[in-house]
């Protein structure tokens, strides 16, 4: 039974105007010598593909799932793995993440819980095997349950703590056996919503003992993938403890935890952040920890996460520039963590979709790396910075310089004259390649 009313989607190019084609994403394509695949490494997110029912917060689901039976049972489950690789194979989409709770259903207790899980993982393993289709990451669902209203690893309460654990604890034994090529961490409901019953110290405290451990678990059982954490400022809390990048890797390095961790970045939570999405990949990238990004956007007039599927080229383009920046993903790759808005309630919509998106990165990756042979942006910012790569730059930027001998150079040298930081060029270089 197939259940997306298309054939496999085919690259036709730019010409084309099928709207069940590739215009742009051919993936098999050399850009700077290695194919368009292997540099956007697709993944698709199953809680948006599989289980997003399309409801918000004044109204019902409205998306078409003809596949789903709508009950909790194993067989519904296993029955989601065959149209989830339908659509996989129809996009040519050959990575994906879940939540151990998106693929199977959660019981009445944990062992009923983990052995249904196990029965699904058994059907993904045998799915993989026959398609070549790979796990870029895993996670556990530790935000959706009432026992985690107040949070998980920082719950105030240590049952649920220790109900958290045990549900990482078998996510990564799952992630393990689907030789998963990591694992994240998106702190769900780790933050607060208000400090007058919160002990954050204690909080983040434990929040880092949790990550040691599934680190030593990890270890234990062989699992040697990154961890990535995915910051997010609020929703559901008011404040989440993982809010920025800069917030993130702060709190690593505070516990001890960069040498295993990275970060998961997601362009609707960096703009919630008030921040750009090249800005949190930048601050990430720039100290070789940017592992994977969630690749969606969000809408200026709304402010909430819209979670939208990435159409904007400006956009694209300017996270595949820091992407090849740092030289391309190792374990990480795009992972659409996008839902269709509730209009678009067919299941030929998550077609549309993706091909929107993939042929929005293809853009961004071909118009990212004509930006860097070209060589005028890159040429712009060293020469910004000439005046310390003469000697006394290098002495600053060695730590051999003191303030007296700056303070002489200044006495002595006269007002500096700046050079202008030409924005507006650089902004109109880079629209010459969009
Ligand atoms: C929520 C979010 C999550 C994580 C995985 O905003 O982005 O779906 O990506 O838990
Ligand atoms: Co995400």
């Amino acid at each position: 039974m197939q259940y997306f009313d298309c054939d496999k989607i085919r690259y036709e190019g730019p010409g084309s105007k099928n709207p069940l084609a590739f215009k742009h994403y051919n993936p098999d394509e050399l850009v700077g010598g290695k194919a368009m695949k292997d540099h956007l490494r697709f993944a698709g997110a199953y809680w948006h593909v599989m289980r997003n029912t399309l409801g918000d917060p004044f109204g019902a689901g409205t998306a078409h799932m003809p596949w789903d039976d709508g009950s909790n049972s194993v067989e519904n489950a296993l029955r989601r793995v065959d149209v989830f690789f339908e659509f996989l194979d129809k996009t040519g989409i050959e990575f994906y993440c879940w939540h151990d709770r998106d693929i199977a259903p959660e019981l009445n207790d944990l062992s009923a819980s983990n052995q249904a899980l196990d029965t699904v993982v058994e059907k993904l393993k045998t799915k993989q095997a026959e398609t070549g289709v790979k796990l870029l990451w895993g996670t556990a669902c530790l935000f959706a349950h009432p026992r985690y209203a107040q949070g998980a690893a920082t719950s105030p309460d240590a049952r649920v703590y220790a109900y958290a654990a045990a549900q990482v604890k078998k996510a990564l034994e799952c992630t393990k056996a689907l030789d998963g090529l990591g694992y994240t961490f998106w702190g769900g409901r780790e933050g607060y919503a208000t400090l007058l019953n919160t002990d954050m110290k204690r909080e983040l405290d434990h929040l880092a003992a949790f990550l040691h451990m599934a680190i030593e678990h990890a270890d234990q059982i062989g699992f040697d993938g990154p961890f990535y954490i995915e910051p997010k400022p609020r929703e559901p809390s008011t404040h989440q403890y993982d809010s920025d990048a800069a917030a993130c890797l702060n709190f690593l390095r505070q516990y001890g935890l960069t040498d295993r961790f990275k970060l998961n970045i997601e362009a609707n939570h960096a703009t919630l952040a008030g921040h750009t999405m090249e800005h949190e990949l930048t601050v990430s990238a720039d100290v070789g920890m940017l592992g994977s990004i969630d690749a969606n956007r969000g809408d200026p007039l709304i402010g909430w996460d819209t979670d939208q599927f990435p159409t904007d080229i400006m956009q694209t383009t300017q996270i595949m520039l820091v992407v090849l920046g740092m030289g391309g993903f190792t374990t990480g790759g795009l992972n659409f963590d996008a839902k269709r808005r509730r209009e678009s309630h067919d299941p030929l919509d998550l077609i549309h979709a993706h091909i929107g998106g993939m042929d929005a990165f293809a853009r961004g990756l071909k118009i990212a790396h004509a930006i860097r042979e070209d060589g005028r942006l890159a040429a712009f910012v060293r020469e910004r910075y000439a005046s310390f790569d003469t000697e006394l730059g290098r002495r600053i930027e060695s730590g051999a310089c003191s303030f007296a001998e700056l303070e002489k150079l200044a006495l002595t040298g006269g007002e500096p004259a700046l050079a202008s930081g030409r924005q507006e060029m650089l902004e109109n270089l880079i629209n010459e390649f969009l």
